[in-house]
């Protein structure tokens, strides 16, 4: 068994955790208000290919990573930045996520990209970059998807627009990512076993 952490993040409000919710429990609540500052957490088995993986996601909102209630005491002290390095040293893997109606959340992908990058090596750990929310009328729209498709190439790495309302590409961003993973580390785990509190327990699929 193959155990592999997801990192999703990305601007508050992007449209994160219903992404997770909708490939883990196949369901979208509208106008939901699921912000929850102390991290959503959903694990689920896969096979892909011949190997089983425990795929293990966390989903959080970039800026808030350095304000973890469960230390306030701490975290003043240490500061946003070394939480986030922790919760980015553990993944494997990354879902970088704005939303096709929000200009800045756009725009802070590449620094939230280079951010996960400082420490990492692409070559071993893969990022998406996920334009959410792709339904949305073009009228809302403030990023287009070839933007988005070449802000990807700049930083070398994959693309995809989702949208979790009408569950389009949303199990082909997290099943791509993972086969990715899985190319580019053949025989590697990834993550620790001691995560925090886990709440959405989806059943095996096969990919
Ligand atoms: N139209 C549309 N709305 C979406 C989609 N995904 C999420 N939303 C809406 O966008 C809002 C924010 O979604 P969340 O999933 O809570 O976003 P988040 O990034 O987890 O937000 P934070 O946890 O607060 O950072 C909610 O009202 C969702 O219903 C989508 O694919 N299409
Ligand atoms: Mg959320």
């Amino acid at each position: 068994m193959r155990y592999l952490r997801l990192l999703i993040t990305g601007d508050e409000g992007v449209g994160k955790t219903s992404l997770a919710s909708r490939f883990f429990l196949c369901q979208f609540v509208p106008d939901s208000d699921n912000h929850n500052p102390l991290d959503e957490a959903f694990r689920k088995q896969m096979v892909v290919g011949e190997e089983r993986v425990f795929l293990d996601v966390l989903d959080g909102s970039y800026y808030e990573w350095g304000q973890n209630p469960f230390m306030p005491d701490v975290a003043p002290f240490f500061g946003g930045l070394a939480f986030r390095r922790l919760y980015i040293r553990d993944a494997g893997c990354f879902f970088i996520v704005y939303s096709v109606a929000s200009r800045s959340s756009f725009e802070n992908v590449a620094t939230i990209y280079q951010e996960v990058f400082r420490t990492k090596d692409p070559e071993l750990y893969p990022a998406i970059i996920v334009g959410a929310k792709c339904d949305l009328a073009d009228s809302d729209r403030e990023v287009s998807t070839s933007e988005g498709r070449h802000l990807a190439e700049v930083l070398g790495c994959e693309f995809i627009e989702t949208s979790a309302k009408e569950d389009h590409n949303v199990t082909e961003a997290f099943t791509s990512l993972v086969k990715l993973f899985i190319s580019r580390n053949p025989s590697q785990s990834v993550g620790h076993r001691s995560s925090p509190p886990r709440r959405h327990t989806a059943r095996c699929v096969v990919i």
